[in-house]
């Protein structure tokens, strides 16, 4: 009837594609550009800023020239949002964290006289071997980040941390690389990092890419405060795309290798690669 004649009347013409009134374009345009922008604003300030600051090579950031010198696997993850962990706002964090777990972290131990060892192996023989102190790691960029942490227990908290990347502890020793020098090819990287506690008691094994993601921090502070001895002072490692089991409390040493490095939740069952 009339109604319905009148509905028809008013539902607007769509314009073929060449139709559009340039108006419509730039609309059209710019509400990709805002789809665009708003993908981009995904990755963290400080990760976004991070990969900004890396020597510029050919004018593109290192990182960047890195996945056009066909280290992808690595490249991938600084680049894909989808491998960084949500970030919250600070005031979201527990004030009250939880403890859990003290493998390797019983018996004495002296925070005054730790040092953290490090180790490079090519085939099981040492070819770098050197200490750092606290103040190392802490000479290097800080870095203060908030994500959920996830336990394979089935429970999850929101954090608060403070410490430096890996990936910048890495490049500011010459670790990591057969060259020692920043990563040319993916074939110049270890394939795999060790972490263990002093005594060896705890021990985490990781794939050099998930090391290298930056959100992966030797950390040394939570809520702004050092880090307590239950929470793995004076340095522990924060790895917040990986459940609670890799994020090494105590650290004693680190080693770069191509021999997957033993796993204590892998020995029990666990799959090696925990990743969330
Ligand atoms: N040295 C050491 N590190 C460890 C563990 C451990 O038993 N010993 N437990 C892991 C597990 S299962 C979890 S969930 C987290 C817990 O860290 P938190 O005590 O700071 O909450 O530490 C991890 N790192
Ligand atoms: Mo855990």
């Amino acid at each position: 009837m009339e109604t319905q004649d009148n509905q028809n009347e008013q539902m607007p013409n769509l314009p073929e594609r060449d139709e559009l009134t340039t108006e419509q374009q730039i609309r059209r345009r710019t509400i990709k550009a805002f789809a665009l922008f708003g993908a981009a604003s995904l990755v963290p300030f400080g990760v976004w800023k991070w990969i900004q600051q890396q020597p510029k090579v050919n004018g593109l950031p290192k990182t960047f020239r890195t996945v056009l010198g066909g280290n992808e696997a690595i490249a991938s993850l600084f680049l894909s949002h989808n491998h960084l962990a949500p970030t919250f706002p600070p005031e979201d964090a527990a004030k009250k964290v939880r403890v859990n777990g003290s493998d390797g972290m019983k018996g004495d131990f002296d925070p005054a006289t730790w040092s953290l060892k490090v180790e490079q192996t090519a085939s099981g023989e040492a070819n770098r071997r050197f200490t750092l102190l606290l103040e190392d790691i802490k000479a290097l960029p800080k870095v203060e980040q908030v994500i959920e942490f996830k336990c394979v227990e089935g429970w999850s908290q929101i954090q608060h941390w403070g410490g430096a990347r890996f990936a910048d502890f890495v490049a500011k020793y010459g670790v990591g690389t057969r060259s020692g020098h920043p990563a040319q090819s993916a074939g110049d990287w270890y394939q795999y990092v060790g972490l263990e506690t002093p005594n060896g008691g705890y021990y985490v094994g990781l794939d050099i890419e998930s090391a290298l993601h930056p959100q992966t921090l030797l950390a040394y502070e939570m809520n702004g405060q050092p880090l307590t001895g239950p929470h793995g002072a004076p340095l522990r490692l924060l790895i917040p795309v990986k459940y609670g089991v890799k994020n090494l409390k105590r650290i004693g040493r680190i080693f770069f290798t191509d021999q997957r490095p033993r796993d204590f939740w892998h020995e029990r069952g666990y799959d090696y690669f925990v990743g969330l």
